[in-house]
């Protein structure tokens, strides 16, 4: 009797636990196809086994969703996260937002000392490489691009630095750092294409990661085309008069 009642027990909590993960499940993400910061998300989200739906902007530049603008009013950008219909913005913000709500298969080491560093790591990231980035494939004078190339490569010698013979730049397991680069290096292509360098010539392990990641699931799912990336691109240097 007693081993029932405990068996009853435990399917009455198997089931409450059932039920609060669908309703957990209640995941929108409003997205734009060339946007790395929303192929970070994307790629979080299928790290964690999370079904969403994706809501694509269809011109971002031109004519912005009523959705994105009530979702976003301060920054109106990409990606949004709706769950259960309420938003949260800043792909950083809306990843450490996953790994809070869905604590299964953590994205962090448990090690605060480990946690610390991550952060500062994203941080590192947010504020540097898509900015240098941007700088690379925009400039047009030989000498403009020359700088933003060595500033770009600047910034990855700290990256090489920090990820040196790990696999991930969690460790062995591919985490928050590993997923916020990565949704950046859909770019790197363009980048290479552009400022006339190839990074694996400067930084073999950090190319060698960047294909490791690259074969997982989770990112090749994720990340749009490196062709279609720097196609975008070449489409808005002729656009903005670069070449
Ligand atoms: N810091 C933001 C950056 C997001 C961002 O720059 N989104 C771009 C697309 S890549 C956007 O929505 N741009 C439209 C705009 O700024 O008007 C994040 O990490 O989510």
């Amino acid at each position: 009797m007693q081993i029932s009642c405990f068996s009853q027990a435990l399917k009455y909590t198997e089931l409450k636990q059932k039920i609060s993960e669908m309703g957990k499940d209640d995941v929108k993400l409003l997205s734009m196809w060339a946007s790395p910061f929303c192929m970070r998300v994307k790629i979080a989200l299928v790290e964690k086994d999370i079904a969403y739906e994706e809501i694509l902007e269809e011109d971002l530049m031109n004519a912005k969703s009523e959705l994105l603008l009530k979702s976003n009013p301060v920054h109106k950008q990409v990606p949004v996260l709706l769950h259960e219909d309420k938003p949260i913005v800043d792909s950083t913000n809306i990843i450490t937002y996953i790994d809070e709500v869905w604590p299964e298969k953590p994205l962090f080491s448990s090690c605060e000392y480990e946690k610390s560093r991550a952060r500062f790591w994203a941080d590192y990231i947010d504020r540097k490489v898509y900015p240098a980035g941007h700088a690379v494939w925009s400039s047009k004078e030989k000498a403009e691009v020359e700088a933003a190339k060595k500033e770009f490569l600047d910034i990855m010698f700290y990256l090489d630095g920090t990820l040196g013979d790990k696999e991930f730049f969690n460790g062995d397991t591919f985490g928050f750092v590993d997923i916020l680069l990565t949704g950046l290096t859909s770019w790197f292509p363009a980048y290479e294409k552009f400022g006339g360098f190839k990074l694996e010539d400067h930084y073999p392990k950090l190319a060698a990661w960047i294909t490791r990641s690259w074969a997982r699931e989770s990112v090749s799912e994720s990340l749009t085309i490196p062709e279609k990336i720097t196609n975008f691109v070449a489409m808005m240097r002729k656009m903005y008069g670069i070449e």
